[in-house]
């Protein structure tokens, strides 16, 4: 009796796609931070992530896949809470999405650009995404609604913070979360690679939106509303003094700069339980 064989989860053509908007997702999310949480717990709660932090909606065909990017280095604490923020929220989203965790090795001055086009060159090798998220570590999105799928031109997620009154700190503000399609990432020749240390990377990131012939869209502020674990401006993140001379230039390096000429060494590529790690060498200012 064929009825009584156990059902694979079978992504073939027999799947309906999954509807329109999500019946699982709800509104606002309570963000606190649980003392104790482990990521085994993590891992426990969301018994259908898969290795490499990939998951798919087991009844129905997705109807966007999405790579969530984030940019590492010793906030081992503050990825747990995103994790476990993270997986349930994609997955009540009903989205094909996968987690990757930038690693940056060594211990010179971090650039936050740079391993973003390390995160998407090495996501888009393995799956063909159709939307990269480009994530900080420390940002929970607090409402359901704030889905992970990208727009016709390039989406600037995180327009509330809490550390900025929920509320946009100013009009081209283009940090924390945004989203683009790999069309939009190639024809703004992606990041920046040179911004060493805190400040003005993503500034960079949201003129070169409006220069290769984009505009940036948003989510509502009831929506797009974020909340920040608190922390300290981290050693090897110093202030870069150099920020307001290179946004100056923008117009005339973003073609040079960028995707184009990203230059790196992965050192690993770890499929944890829930993410991907790559450890890259991105080398020093030069
Ligand atoms: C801005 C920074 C951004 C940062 C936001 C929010 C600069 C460039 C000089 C004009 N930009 O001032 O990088 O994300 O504050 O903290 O420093």
């Amino acid at each position: 009796n064929l009825s009584l064989l156990p059902k694979a989860h079978n992504h073939g053509d027999d799947m309906p796609f999954c509807p329109k908007t999500s019946p699982l997702i709800g509104g606002p999310i309570h963000v606190s931070f649980p003392s104790g949480l482990t990521l085994a717990e993590v891992q426990r709660k969301n018994p259908l992530v898969v290795r490499g932090g990939r998951y798919r909606p087991p009844d129905c065909e997705a109807r966007h896949r999405t790579a969530i990017i984030i940019p590492h280095r010793h906030r081992e604490h503050h990825l747990k809470f995103l994790l476990y923020y993270l997986h349930p929220f994609l997955q009540r989203q009903q989205l094909h999405y996968g987690i990757y965790v930038i690693h940056q090795a060594g211990n010179y001055t971090f650039n936050r650009a740079k391993l973003m086009n390390v995160g998407f060159r090495e996501a888009m090798k393995e799956e063909d995404w159709d939307c990269l998220f480009f994530h900080d570590v420390d940002l929970i999105p607090e409402d359901d609604r704030n889905t992970y799928i990208c727009d016709s031109n390039p989406k600037h997620a995180a327009i509330a913070m809490d550390k900025f009154g929920y509320k946009l700190p100013y009009k081209m503000y283009f940090g924390g979360v945004s989203a683009l399609t790999p069309l939009h990432y190639l024809k703004m020749n992606g990041f920046p690679n040179n911004y060493w240390g805190w400040g003005g990377e993503d500034d960079d990131i949201g003129v070169r939106v409006s220069l290769a012939g984009m505009y940036i869209t948003r989510p509502s502020l009831k929506v797009g509303r974020y909340k920040m674990i608190k922390h300290k401006l981290d050693k090897g993140n110093d202030v870069n003094p150099k920020r307001f001379n290179m946004l100056a230039k923008t117009r005339q390096t973003w073609k040079l700069d960028g995707m184009n000429t990203a230059e790196y060494e992965i050192v690993s590529r770890e499929y944890q339980p829930l993410y991907t790690n790559i450890t890259v060498n991105i080398g020093t200012e030069t």
